[in-house]
């Protein structure tokens, strides 16, 4: 690598890394090409970040293409994690993501206000996680792009409203989620052909009307043991708190800072990875060729002291500092 590019190439190249999608590679690419100085020596590099620039556009064309004959809507993944309201018309779904996030999706006191999906960035300490508001599970005119957002999502937020009978609502998102072929992990049923299974949460809605303790207690008593439960008034902004964390867990996700030999870690931008990474996987998603030239690491955090040295497998935990050694 030569050695006098510019802050912006660096920038550029965790972009890059960073990318979920292949339009984002893309996009970073071309701007750590067009910052590469020409020269013989730069040559090779060139041409590779050529090479990966056509894959990843072949890549993006394939991705439409297959996005448009599932019909509808196709929306950018963005942040640590996806994760997308599901429920009845009415239930409160557009005022929570307009009070997690930046987006403003209308609420009205009638049914199958939302007819589309709307994303919006949740603010986790110091990661984004991405929510989309949805029509209602019961639209019909949704049906045929329901299905590809939902299994592409990370994470349902099962929404009830804990001023109305929540079982018969829990049962009727069953029955649609089954419609639909998709099985909420810890719902065990016989007999259907699942196309994807999908971690869930519940979250009980408008806990500030008359009635809503009853309702969650017999939320919590009837699916407590398969799902994990948050009760919140978005309009009172109660609860939230709870429920931000609760849907970072579900995301089972891991924070991993930085650290560079001499230097102090980097707590702002941290790089997130599946739970149960390991090292080793922390290497690779820096540069792959980190991965091979590894020889070990230094962590802060699930070490059993500060700067203990680790060996490739090691499992980081959320939070943990990692120096790595080539
Ligand atoms: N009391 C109370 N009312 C709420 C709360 N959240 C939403 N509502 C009311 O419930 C109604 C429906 O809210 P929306 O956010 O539009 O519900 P939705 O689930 O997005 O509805 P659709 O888009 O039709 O599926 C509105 O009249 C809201 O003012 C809450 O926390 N407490
Ligand atoms: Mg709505």
């Amino acid at each position: 690598m030569p050695a006098n590019l510019p802050p912006e190439y660096f920038q550029a190249e965790k972009r890059y890394r960073q990318a979920k999608s292949p339009e984002e590679k893309v996009e970073a690419l071309e701007a750590m090409l067009s910052i590469m100085p020409k020269h013989k020596g730069t040559d090779k590099l060139r041409a590779e970040l050529r090479t990966k620039i056509a894959k990843f556009t072949r890549e993006a064309a394939r991705k439409l293409a297959t996005d448009r004959r599932g019909a509808g809507y196709h929306i950018k993944r963005e942040g640590a994690g996806q994760a997308i309201l599901v429920g009845l018309p009415n239930v409160g779904k557009s005022q929570l993501i307009s009070a997690l996030t930046e987006a403003s999706s209308a609420v009205a006191d009638y049914p199958f206000t939302t007819k589309a999906p709307i994303p919006g960035m949740m603010v986790f300490h110091n990661i984004q996680i991405q929510l989309l508001d949805m029509p209602p599970i019961t639209d019909r005119d949704a049906r045929p792009w329901l299905t590809n957002l939902l299994r592409g999502a990370d994470l349902l937020l099962l929404m009830v409203d804990l001023g109305q009978d929540p079982i018969a609502q829990v049962e009727a998102i069953f029955g649609e989620l089954e419609k639909l072929r998709i099985k909420p992990v810890g719902r065990e049923m016989e007999g259907v052909q699942w196309l994807d299974q999908k971690k869930a949460l519940m979250v009980g809605s408008k806990d500030d009307v008359a009635g809503a303790e009853e309702n969650r207690r017999s939320l919590q008593a009837r699916y407590g043991g398969e799902f994990p439960l948050v009760s919140i008034s978005a309009q009172r902004g109660t609860g939230l708190e709870g429920l931000k964390v609760e849907i970072y867990r579900g995301l089972e996700i891991i924070r991993v800072h930085t650290k560079a030999p001499g230097s102090k870690a980097d707590l702002e931008e941290p790089i997130v990875l599946k739970k149960g990474s390991t090292v080793e996987d922390f290497a690779q998603s820096i540069h792959k060729d980190f991965r091979q030239r590894l020889r070990y690491a230094q962590i802060w955090g699930s070490g059993k002291f500060d700067g203990q040295k680790v060996k490739r497998e090691h499992i980081l935990q959320d939070g943990d500092i990692v120096e790595l050694h080539a």
